[in-house]
């Protein structure tokens, strides 16, 4: 019997309800903060614990067969992995916002600005689907700061309670995506038999939620 692994998220937003969701399938496993990999003593799987950034590319190359991330970061990277369950924690939208007081409302009023952003690839492709030409600024955290500074006209971030929008005077005025956590495994091992066991573990902790 193969040992599977699974990618999860070593720190950050993810990283709790993964764990989380892991233990009440009834995966017995040390969560030690230092550790990168953790064995479960009851089931054959290891937990390896990774930036989200690298999640999909491990889950598509196989060095990983499977990974809880967030879609919004599987979308951005590309990777080819199959979707086997949306996990219902880290809900989020990517939105464009600009300052309270600008005059831009629509995406077609974007043309010629600068849009900064930790999300080039997704923001591009909406861009090019609403032939919009922007300047795309890839800034790898707190882009919020950009349009107060004068760095750009526009920020394409997430959002979830559109507190820190507020806090820097920013208004979104539309929704390029939703995402939440989601489980994916490398292409073609949605069928192995230990996979589908903790498929069906996951979603019956799901359906005990609701
Ligand atoms: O260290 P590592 O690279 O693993 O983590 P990270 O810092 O890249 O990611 P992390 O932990 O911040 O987020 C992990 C994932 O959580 C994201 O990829 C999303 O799928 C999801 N998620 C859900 C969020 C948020 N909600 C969120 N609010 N990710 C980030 N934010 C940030 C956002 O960037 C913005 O700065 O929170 C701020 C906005 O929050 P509100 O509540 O003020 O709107
Ligand atoms: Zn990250």
């Amino acid at each position: 019997m193969k040992t599977l692994k699974i990618a999860i998220q070593k720190s950050g937003r993810l990283n709790e309800k993964s764990v989380e969701i892991l233990k009440n399938c009834g995966l017995s496993f040390e969560n030690y903060k230092s550790s990168l990999i953790s064995t479960v003593t009851n089931f054959p799987l290891e937990i390896l614990f990774l930036r989200d950034d690298d999640i999909p590319e491990y889950v598509q190359d196989g060095i990983a067969d499977l990974g809880i991330v967030g879609e919004n970061v599987i979308v951005e990277t590309g990777a080819n992995v199959s979707y086997l369950q949306k996990l219902g924690f880290g809900k989020c939208s990517l939105k464009i916002a600009v300052k309270n007081d600008s005059d831009i409302d629509s995406v077609a009023k974007l043309d010629g600005k600068v849009i900064a952003t930790s999300y080039p690839v997704i923001l591009d492709k909406y861009l090019k689907a609403n032939q919009v030409n922007a300047q795309i600024r890839n800034i790898s955290g707190s882009v919020e700061i950009g349009p107060g500074l004068g760095l750009s006209d526009a920020i394409f971030d997430i959002v979830s309670t559109g507190g820190t929008l507020k806090n820097n005077g920013l208004k979104p005025f539309t929704s390029v995506m939703n995402s939440e956590a989601v489980l994916v495994a490398t292409p073609g091992l949605e069928f192995n038999t230990e996979v589908v066991e903790l498929v069906q573990r996951i979603q019956s902790v799901l359906r005990a939620r609701t």
